[in-house]
């Protein structure tokens, strides 16, 4: 692929072309595994400040831009800046991650877009200032986290492994559940909005808690609100790019996904075979993934055969190289650079 038209072929991808190579970029790709992110962390101390200082974030996100040469930046930022601007309060502690207060009633959240716009205006400021310096070769991309996984993080305080007291919450106060959900679905489409406003050329939805959902509660929890997110972005930009990722959606879940919702591109997590996602996906949308994130510490021939799969299953459909989860904190950066080497090399 020509230097010049990466940009242009990233988008052709979320329209339905084939590019080889194909375009990549990691989730986390900014982050805790580079040295010259954990200089900041030090110096600034707080990882809350880092995503609420324009030039910061902006500096943090063009890091791995300019060390590997990924296709794509994606925003320095949080899923939990939705909760923040709707009122919640958020901290983050080392070593354990997010920590929520207590839940109040939600419909005292703060709903008012101009109050949100104004606590969100670092993020939107942000992406305008790297978008100006990022080279126009590259695609930014913003996010968001998906109602689900956000309200799951709302209800329970933290991440957990089952998101238990979400869902027994949710089963408990059906009606008062999906009102709070509708709440969480107008804010993302919101914030995903002006993120595009101010010069993300792609959003990405994250729906990391998506797995281990029954049928019911996957189509009521995940696909309806992603659904009227991606309604309501195209509602304001009609050709917004929209990746969805409704990890470890099981491979029925995300074909009703990727055939409700209306986004251009789904994201496929580790567990879910490629070939297969490749097979029975890749003629309606762009697929991304999903090489495992631990292949990528592992390094060596590990590695290198777990990137030759993921091209050889990849071939032939719209694709996106990255990994089936986020970059894990222990990667040791020279692998990250021998990944972006070989997928440049491919050639069919
Ligand atoms: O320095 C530090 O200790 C902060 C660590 C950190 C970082 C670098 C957190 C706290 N968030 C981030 C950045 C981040 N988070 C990005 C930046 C852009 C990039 O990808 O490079 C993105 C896209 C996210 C998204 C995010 N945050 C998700 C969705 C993706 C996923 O990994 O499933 C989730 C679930 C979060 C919550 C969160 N924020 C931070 C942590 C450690 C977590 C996860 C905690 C948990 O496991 O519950």
């Amino acid at each position: 692929m020509k230097e010049k038209t990466i940009a242009v072929a990233f988008k052709g991808i979320l329209r339905g072309q084939v590019t080889r190579p194909p375009p990549v970029w990691l989730m986390r790709q900014a982050g805790r595994y580079l040295p010259e992110y954990q200089k900041i962390r030090k110096r600034v101390g707080s990882f809350w400040t880092m995503c609420m200082s324009p030039d910061l974030a902006q500096e943090i996100t063009l890091q791995p831009i300019e060390r590997f040469d990924f296709d794509a930046a994606i925003i320095f930022s949080d899923i939990l800046v939705v909760p923040y601007a709707l009122g919640q309060k958020v901290r983050f502690e080392d070593g354990i991650g997010p920590i929520l207060d207590v839940l109040g009633d939600v419909f005292a959240l703060i709903q008012d877009r101009n109050i949100w716009a104004e606590k969100l205006a670092p993020v939107y400021q942000a992406l305008t200032a790297t978008r100006t310096s990022l080279s126009s070769k590259k695609i930014l991309i913003g996010f968001a986290g998906a109602p689900w996984t956000l309200a799951a993080y709302m209800i329970e305080g933290r991440g957990t492994p089952d998101q238990k007291k979400a869902k027994l919450h949710a089963y408990q106060e059906p009606k008062k559940f999906l009102d709070f959900l509708e709440i969480l679905s107008d804010a993302v489409a919101t914030h995903l909005i002006r993120q595009i406003d101010a010069g993300a050329d792609v959003v990405q939805i994250f729906d990391s808690w998506a797995g281990g959902l029954n049928e019911r509660n996957f189509s009521d929890w995940v696909i309806a609100p992603t659904k009227k997110i991606v309604i309501s972005v195209r509602a304001h930009k009609p050709d917004a790019y929209i990746i969805g990722f409704p990890r470890a959606a099981t491979q029925t879940g995300y074909e009703r996904y990727i055939a409700e919702t209306g986004v251009s591109a789904v994201g496929i997590d580790t567990a879910t075979p490629l070939s297969w996602a490749a097979k029975a996906l890749g003629g309606q949308v762009a697929i991304q993934g999903n090489l495992d994130p631990l292949a990528l510490v592992a390094g060596g021939d590990t590695l290198s055969c777990a990137i030759d799969d993921v091209l050889q299953a990849s071939e032939g459909v719209p694709f996106i190289f990255n990994l089936g989860h986020g970059v894990l904190p222990e990667t040791p950066v020279d692998h990250v650079a021998q990944l972006v080497a070989q997928v440049r090399r491919a050639v069919k």
